[in-house]
């Protein structure tokens, strides 16, 4: 008699009224490694992660008809867009408001479960879902009507229908529910738990969403005291300089709200892909609480803005040197983890355990060039930080590139890598199509390294941003220059583009014709060489820190509000297209 072992699937009986035992096997089962989860747990993580992806398909599909325009390729009219500005609303909103976003609630909030290891509380989860979801019916539906082309910034005095800006409060008002979720579990824990250090995977979601919580306070107060207000009609005209100030309080740490949770996977989750270990539980946590602290640099976006004396804008400048610490950080600790794992591999010399790395998996490959491409990326943010540089690249093309370096591809390439994992994991379907997703995040990279070598020559040669250049009358004027970059943008967007359609390719391919993955799927989480006892236990107390954070703030923006008022609420509504 055999009995057959099924680890997978405890379930499996032993036949015993016959003879001779037989075993009758189940089909193997998949589960998930974090225990008392269910499949009703998940639900929630899977909604945010598809709204995450329509965020990411309507973005993607605006971006070719702005790359094509640039060599006269205009389709705006063929596709029923009123206006290029209506394309580049849904372009802006699509990626660096729902892709983002979504993405974040669904990883985070998984990791979260992983973290603590039990559910986070439904009702939460599914509030925080419908949010998202209601959000981006109403602000996509006002985009779509052309009845809200004010681009993802919405400067006042634009002015959209009010669905629009509702829309976007109930998409924030989702990254507080989970806030709030991970706040409840995390309580759960620490009553279970209370001598116990603050697990590093809790530590780093809790301290991405406080921040992010902290810096979205800015839009918060914009929409509602202004903003709305004024789409409403209950307010006639606004302060635009003053909305704007407001908007970069948040629209800088909006930028490492994108990026955390991919700091995150880098920090914690590639090193288990590839073989290594987490050098330091305590740098971890330092890197991630510098984030929290250094809130306040959003003046750095308005160098060039009048009304902010050049003491608020030299605060600015200094403590937007500081935040680079934490990716340099980021960068030698990534690094050290990768070579752990390429040298555990067999790799040898200074650079030949980069060959040893697991290029072979796609979550892994496209997380190695997303951190590639964030390198470039990060280094234009030196020269845009630079006060005086800025002055050259500010409003040009020279910051399209920056963005798609860091958003568009450290951020958005590690997000399709990691789906690589997630999609399965959170399914039970097996990866389609191996070698198609390594194509796509090779692809995305020599499309965005193309593409932002075009918009950044063209933004030192003078090119705006923001500009519909295809038709604009000084176009012919600007010589080759404009040309050569016009015709990398146009050739980098295509093949993003086409990177983009193999990623929906091989995720609808994984949803519906992969196989049944079987057993017990693990989300990958690396060990550490230093565990926490080196590190001190104050950097757990988030309350202390995120007060520092709120004083930082009250001091620098203070001091920026004082110099500004009163204020001067004098422009009327614009609605030019
Ligand atoms: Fe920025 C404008 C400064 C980072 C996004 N930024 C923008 C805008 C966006 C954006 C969207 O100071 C335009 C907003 C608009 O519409 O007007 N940025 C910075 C600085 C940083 C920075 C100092 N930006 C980001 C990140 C973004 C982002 C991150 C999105 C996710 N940025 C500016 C300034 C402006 C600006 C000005 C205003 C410009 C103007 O005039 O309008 C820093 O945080 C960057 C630090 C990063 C590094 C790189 C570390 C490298 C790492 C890679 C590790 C490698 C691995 C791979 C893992 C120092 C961590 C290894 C691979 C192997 C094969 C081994
Ligand atoms: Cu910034």
């Amino acid at each position: 008699m055999t009995i057959l072992e099924h680890p997978q699937d405890p379930s499996a009986e032993v036949d015993t009224t016959s003879a001779e035992p037989v075993v009758v096997e189940h089909p193997p089962v998949w589960r998930i490694d974090i225990a008392g989860v269910t499949k009703a747990d998940l639900a929630p993580v899977r909604w945010q992660l598809w709204l995450a992806y329509v965020g990411f398909a309507l973005g993607a599909a605006m971006g070719i008809l702005q790359a094509v325009d640039r060599v006269d390729i205009d389709l705006y009219d063929q596709v029923g867009l009123a206006s290029y500005y209506q394309g580049l609303t849904l372009h802006g909103v699509g990626l660096a408001l729902i892709f983002t976003f979504c993405f974040a609630n669904a990883f985070v909030s998984l990791l979260g479960m992983r973290a603590y290891g039990r559910p986070l509380p439904r009702g939460l989860s599914q509030a925080a879902a419908w949010s998202a979801w209601v959000g981006v019916a109403l602000a996509g539906t006002a985009i779509v009507m052309n009845k809200a082309t004010v681009l993802f910034t919405f400067y006042t005095p634009l002015q959209a229908t009010p669905v629009f800006y509702i829309g976007a409060v109930l998409l924030v008002i989702s990254t507080w529910l989970v806030l709030a979720a991970l706040i409840v579990t995390h309580r759960r824990w620490r009553a279970e738990h209370p001598l116990e250090r603050v697990p590093l995977l809790g530590y780093v979601s809790l301290t991405t969403y406080l921040m992010w919580f902290l810096a979205s306070l800015g839009i918060a107060i914009e929409v509602l005291g202004w903003v709305l207000p004024f789409a409403l009609g209950w307010r006639d005209t606004v302060d635009p300089q003053f909305t704007r100030i407001l908007f970069w309080f948040t629209g800088h740490p909006i930028v490492y709200f994108w990026l955390l949770p991919i700091y995150i996977s880098w920090y914690l989750s590639l090193p288990k892909l590839v073989g290594g270990k987490v050098y330091s539980d305590g740098l971890v946590r330092m890197v991630f609480l510098a984030f929290l602290i250094l809130l306040p640099v959003g003046v750095h976006h308005q160098f060039t803005d009048p009304g902010i004396p050049f003491t608020s804008k030299s605060i600015s400048w200094i403590l937007t040197f500081f935040i680079f610490y934490p990716s340099t950080v980021t960068a030698f600790s990534v690094f050290a983890s990768l070579e752990m794992g390429g040298r555990a591999r067999g790799g040898k010399g200074l650079i030949g355990w980069i060959f040893k790395l697991p290029w072979g998996n796609p979550a892994v490959a496209g997380q190695l060039l997303a951190g590639i491409g964030f390198m470039l990326g990060g280094a234009s943010g030196f020269i845009n930080a630079s006060y005086v540089i800025n002055n050259e690249v500010h409003n040009t093309a020279f910051i399209v590139g920056h963005f798609h370096l860091t958003v568009g591809t450290g951020v958005a390439l590690s997000i399709m890598a990691i789906s690589y994992w997630m999609v399965p994991y959170l399914t039970g379907r097996a990866l389609w199509g191996r070698r198609v997703a390594l194509a796509q995040v090779w692809l995305w990279l020599i499309g965005v390294l193309t593409f932002s070598r075009g918009q950044m020559w063209g933004g030192i040669e003078g090119m705006p941003r923001r500009t519909y250049i295809s038709a604009a009358p000084y176009v012919d004027a600007q010589g080759s220059s404009w040309d050569w970059s016009n015709a990398l943008t146009a050739i980098g967007g295509s093949l993003m583009f086409i990177s983009a359609v193999l990623f929906f390719v091989v995720i609808i391919a994984t949803l519906n014709h992969s196989k049944a993955v079987t057993g017990v799927q693990e989300i990958p989480v690396a060990e550490l060489v230093h565990g926490p006892k080196r590190s001190w236990a104050i950097v757990d107390e988030l309350k202390i820190w995120a007060a520092v954070a709120m004083i930082l703030t009250v001091i620098v923006y203070g001091e920026v509000i004082a110099h500004y008022w009163p204020l001067n609420e004098v422009a009327r509504a614009v609605r030019p297209w």
